[in-house]
């Protein structure tokens, strides 16, 4: 229905109905990227699941191909789960996944598959071995907390790849396997990382270039001492992916994190609706590119009755910060074809307090919106003081800071998806405090949807994340991706990112409007925003 497709999303990945989470063993192949993910051929809540498959020239425009792998064997009758691709040195591609092998529990064995035609570049039809399953919870591992096997890397003779699992109550665990032939796999005594946080779903681990260069690196990269690693887990408990940049030693197979609270502070790629996420090594351009999945924030009625849920965000470029503290993410370059010709452009506009200015001239229910913020008389001193209680505890600080509370230094940002007379309206924005015994003062990132929407019954969290930037310098960027239902948001650069879904009832379609506001006591310069529309790619035929 029109509604509908007014509601769903126009260019954030999706099939045209039913249910998909976690995107599945993206690679590059002979001219196309493949996409595959977790999907439910039978309706719009999770279920028996299988890999729905799609290729693209160019990450941003869609087809649909036929499903990749579904249940077919033994080790994977009752569902395969979510797993990695790694292309071999002779440039054959390779999956390995989950897969459940009884109906009464969701027991986890690990198997693998090989293109049936490695010449068709669009990898139609996979094949299953007859000798899967490749591995199996053996030695006292929780079989059925087992899961989602990584790309694999190669050194020294070996290959060796990750499973997701769960020791004892509560410890997150990466197990490593190792193999010479990819065909008998072996776990190392110890696993390569464990912390006290819950299951790991999805790991991913790569290496990474340090000193601020945005190349991304192979998998199987190892040697060089101007690499550092990264681990990627995703939490089952809290539904959200951290990871932390460290160290791998391949000798005793093992990984230390550089901060040794990494595995309790939580960097995520994505402060908001973000989860299950798996990079893949594009050889093409020479980048890391990042997918994450984005699950509806309305009710499992309303996903049913619209005959859809779940999107996944826009593939993203991460390399390491020049800092090497954290991650940088930037949406691929590709998106950039949907901008529409004549952007809206604002410079030099002084927003003072309590005040608020229409983006005219286009339509923003689907855009594209890039803003520079200055903060010419940066009087800090005017800054609201950080509650210490709540210094770490971003999302927290943001829920009793929200849009609506009149700041120092903020807050400042954008109104996204509002209605005419603003009964609705999403806020994007920052926040500065000063803190104590800090050297610089705090910058907090805040998606507020508590006024989304007069549709009741929504699920409206508010998603924050602080931003590690020298505010003190006065200035501040921020990038948001409007699609309907999805805003997807870069602060700083990329330093600290928030998807979030909202269903507006009024901010629909030709009625949302975009607004850029300042609610705090400090006078804010908008430097410059360029506001596009965005177009429709071909999206699976959706
Ligand atoms: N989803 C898959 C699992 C994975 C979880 C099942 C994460 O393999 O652990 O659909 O969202």
């Amino acid at each position: 229905s029109i509604v509908d497709a007014e509601l769903s999303s126009g260019y954030h990945f999706r099939p045209p109905k039913n249910w998909i989470n976690d995107p599945n063993a993206p690679m590059y192949y002979k001219g196309w990227y493949h996409l595959f993910y977790q999907y439910n051929p039978k309706g719009a809540v999770w279920g028996s699941i299988v890999w729905a498959h799609s290729v693209s020239r160019d990450l941003i425009n869609w087809v649909a191909l036929k499903t990749a792998i579904e249940p077919s064997i033994k080790s994977d009758m009752y569902g395969c789960w979510s797993g990695s691709a790694t292309i071999l040195p002779d440039g054959t591609p390779v999956i390995m996944y989950t897969g459940i092998d009884r109906p009464d529990s969701n027991y986890e064995v690990q198997n693998i598959a090989y293109p049936r035609n490695k010449s068709d570049p669009l990898l139609q039809d996979w094949v299953k071995p007859g000798h899967n399953p490749i591995i199996v919870p053996e030695g006292g591992i929780n079989a059925t907390q087992f899961r989602d096997p990584t790309t694999a890397w190669y050194a020294d003779g070996h290959w060796r790849m990750l499973v997701g699992s769960l020791s004892g109550a509560s410890r997150g665990v990466a197990y490593v396997y190792r193999s010479r032939d990819f065909k008998r796999w072996t776990r190392a005594r110890k696993p390569l990382h464990s912390a006290p946080t819950g299951m790991w779903e999805c790991p991913d681990f790569y290496p990474v270039t340090v000193g601020g260069q945005q190349h991304g690196l192979d998998t199987s990269v190892m040697s060089s001492p101007k690499i550092k690693h990264v681990l990627k887990n995703s939490l089952d408990l809290r539904r959200y992916d951290y990871y932390t940049v460290g160290t791998y030693d391949r000798i005793t197979e093992r990984y230390v994190p550089d901060d040794p609270s990494g595995d309790k502070r939580h960097l995520r790629y994505d402060y908001g609706n973000f989860y299950a996420s798996k990079t893949f090594y594009d050889p093409v351009k020479r980048r890391r590119i990042l997918w994450g999945w984005a699950n509806e924030s309305d009710t499992a009625v309303d996903d049913v009755a619209k005959g859809w849920a779940g999107i996944q965000a826009i593939p993203r470029k991460v390399w390491l910060d020049s800092s090497g503290k954290q991650l940088m993410q930037w949406p691929v370059e590709e998106l950039e074809a949907l901008r529409g010709k004549r952007p809206v452009i604002l410079k030099d506009m002084l927003i003072k307090q309590g005040e608020h200015v229409e983006v005219t001239g286009l339509q923003t229910a689907q855009a594209d919106v890039e803003v520079s913020f200055e903060l010419p008389s940066l009087d800090l001193e005017s800054a609201e003081a950080l509650d210490p209680a709540l210094a770490d505890d971003a999302e927290k600080l943001c829920s009793v800071r929200g849009a609506g509370v009149e700041g120092g230094v903020g807050p400042f940002g954008l109104w996204v998806l509002a209605s005419s007379k603003l009964e609705e309206r999403t806020a994007v924005f920052f926040r500065v405090f000063k803190a104590a015994g800090r050297g610089k003062p705090v910058v907090l990132m805040c998606s507020d949807p508590t006024k989304s929407s007069l549709n009741p019954n929504l699920y409206q969290p508010t998603f924050a994340g602080f931003v590690d930037t020298d505010i003190a310098k006065g200035k501040i960027s921020l990038r948001t991706l409007i699609d309907r239902s999805v805003i997807e948001s870069f602060g700083a650069g990329g330093r600290t990112c928030i998807l979030s879904r909202v269903y507006p009832s009024l901010a629909i379609g030709k009625n949302a409007h975009l607004h850029v506001f300042n609610n705090g006591k400090t006078d804010i310069k908008v430097s410059g925003l360029t506001a596009w529309e965005m177009k429709k790619p071909l999206m699976n035929g959706a």
